[in-house]
Order: structure tokens, then sequence, then C-alpha cells
């Protein structure tokens, strides 16, 4: 299987819950490894670009306020598979629908508010890691 690179944002609702550590560690129990990262507040003009693809969506105002209400801890993870698993980790969308022990269905309190955001196909993580991330901020695993 092919060694892939995602995108994860861990989002102001559970960056305000305390649980950076808590979802890191799912990522490193699944071999997922944080290869770049940074906490930022996304400015209104990030967000909006970051999610664009949703600019004609209703919800996608309520989005935008969202993702800047608060700081986000944004990262890249490194592994066999990574785009899949990571969305396997994170779970559905609407933390009603996510399965047992995954990220959304233990830790997201609604659709709106569901704690990561992960890519979801691999040609879209190449294009969200390189909106964070220069090639000089990637640090690849030597050991
Ligand atoms: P994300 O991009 O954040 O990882 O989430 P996703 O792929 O699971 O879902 P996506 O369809 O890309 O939607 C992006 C975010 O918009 C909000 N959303 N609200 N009210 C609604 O029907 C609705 N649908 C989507 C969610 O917060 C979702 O994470
Ligand atoms: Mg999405």
């Amino acid at each position: 299987m092919a060694v892939e690179r995602t995108l994860s944002i861990i989002k102001p609702d559970a960056v305000a819950k305390n649980i950076i550590g808590e979802i890191y560690s799912r990522f490193e129990r699944a071999g997922l490894k944080i290869v770049a990262a940074r906490m930022m507040h996304l400015s209104r003009e990030q967000a909006e670009a970051f999610y664009a693809v949703h600019k004609a969506r209703p919800f996608f105002k309520d989005l935008v306020d969202f993702m800047i209400s608060g700081p986000v801890m944004v990262q890249v993870l490194e592994g066999e598979n990574a785009v899949a698993k990571h969305r396997d980790i994170m779970g559905a969308t609407d933390p009603k629908q996510a399965e047992a022990g995954t990220i959304r269905a233990d830790f997201a309190d609604s659709i709106d508010e569901n704690a990561v955001h992960g890519s979801d196909a691999v040609e879209t993580a190449q294009q969200e890691v390189n909106f964070f991330f220069g090639p000089d901020e990637i640090c690849p695993r030597t050991r």
C-alpha cells in the first residue's frame, strides 16, 4: 500500500475541550505519523478559501463562522493509506451516524461542530497540505 499524506484539522470545539492530545494519540495508535503541525486562529478569508468547495452550500456561512470561532490545530499525517485511514478514525460527518469509537462519535456534539477535518481524497489532500504548509515545513521521518 502507498505511503500517503493527508491534512488534519482539530477544529475549535475540540481545541476548546482540551483534547488535542487525545486525538493525537488516536492518530499514533493507528500508525499515522505527524510530520508537520501548527496551531493557528484562521482568518475569515483563510476559512472561506479552505472550504471554497462548499461556497454555494446553505451551511457555508455557519461553517466559516465556526472555523474562525477559536484556534485550530492543523497537521499533516503520513502513513500507509493515510487518507482513508484518517477518515475511518474520524467517523461520519454527522456524529449521530458515526461508528462507535471514532473521534466524531466520541467527541463531536453536532454535524456543525464535529471536532475534526480530514482530506477526502489523495488529490485534495495534496492541495490541502499545500494550503497550509510549504515543503520546508514538513519533516519526513528518517527513523
Ligand atoms: P470536513 O471537510 O470538515 O472533514 O467534513 P466532511 O468531509 O466529513 O464533510 P463535508 O461534506 O466536507 O462538509 C464540511 C463541513 O461542513 C459541515 N456540514 N454541515 N448542515 C449540514 O448539512 C452540513 N453538511 C456539512 C460539517 O461541519 C462538515 O464537517
Ligand atoms: Mg470534507
